[in-house]
């Protein structure tokens, strides 16, 4: 079958696709591994704090947890049990060394390592999913209500509106995709 292209255009096209189906791929399921490249870990005093506020979860992400498992676990626990690093009754337990979380709601997910000190040297973190629509929303103002007992938002909508719309698009890179074999097909 002829497109009316030239062989050239055709593979431009397909190129392009292709690329531009991959880029969309990767930001379906965000995959955030705690710690970067430091991983779970209580040497270095990794602030996962910060870590945490540097990223935007959504719905559908994972958080990727690599440790050691001979030193190290980690355990979902309340925002009570996450502030007094309380591991005592963990709503689940991970000890694999290489746990990947989906996430599957909104809101604070805590997290911290059961191991006896390690929370309270640091080794915890809050994972906040924040409520985002596919809709874009206007970033002028702050003003989406932070849920009780959480600390300020910490930054406006812009980073979050536009992971809404790379979302938005990732529903398309199926089709992309099959649009790109298609094409490839036909070269
Ligand atoms: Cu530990």
């Amino acid at each position: 079958m002829d497109f009316g292209l030239g062989n050239g255009n055709h593979r431009a096209l397909a190129l392009f696709l292709l690329v531009v189906s991959a880029s969309v791929q990767v930001s379906i399921g965000a995959v955030y591994k705690v710690g970067d490249s430091s991983g779970w870990t209580t040497i270095g005093n990794v602030d996962y704090k910060q870590w945490a506020a540097t990223k935007t979860f959504q719905v559908g992400d994972i958080i990727l947890f690599v440790y050691n498992p001979q030193f190290h676990n980690v355990m979902q626990i309340t925002h009570a049990e996450y502030k007094a690093c309380n591991a005592s009754s963990p709503i689940t337990t991970h000890t694999t060394g290489n746990d990947s979380i989906t996430i599957t709601t909104h809101g604070h997910h805590f997290f911290l390592c059961g191991v006896p000190g390690h929370c309270q040297s640091g080794q915890k973190v809050d994972i906040n999913v924040f409520r985002t629509s596919l809709a874009p929303t206007p970033s002028a103002t702050p003003s989406s209500a932070p849920s009780a007992g959480t600390t300020p938002a910490p930054a406006p909508n812009d980073a979050a509106s536009l992971h809404a719309s790379y979302r938005l698009l990732g529903n398309l890179g199926t089709a992309f995709a099959a649009v790109v074999a298609i094409v490839c097909g036909f070269i």
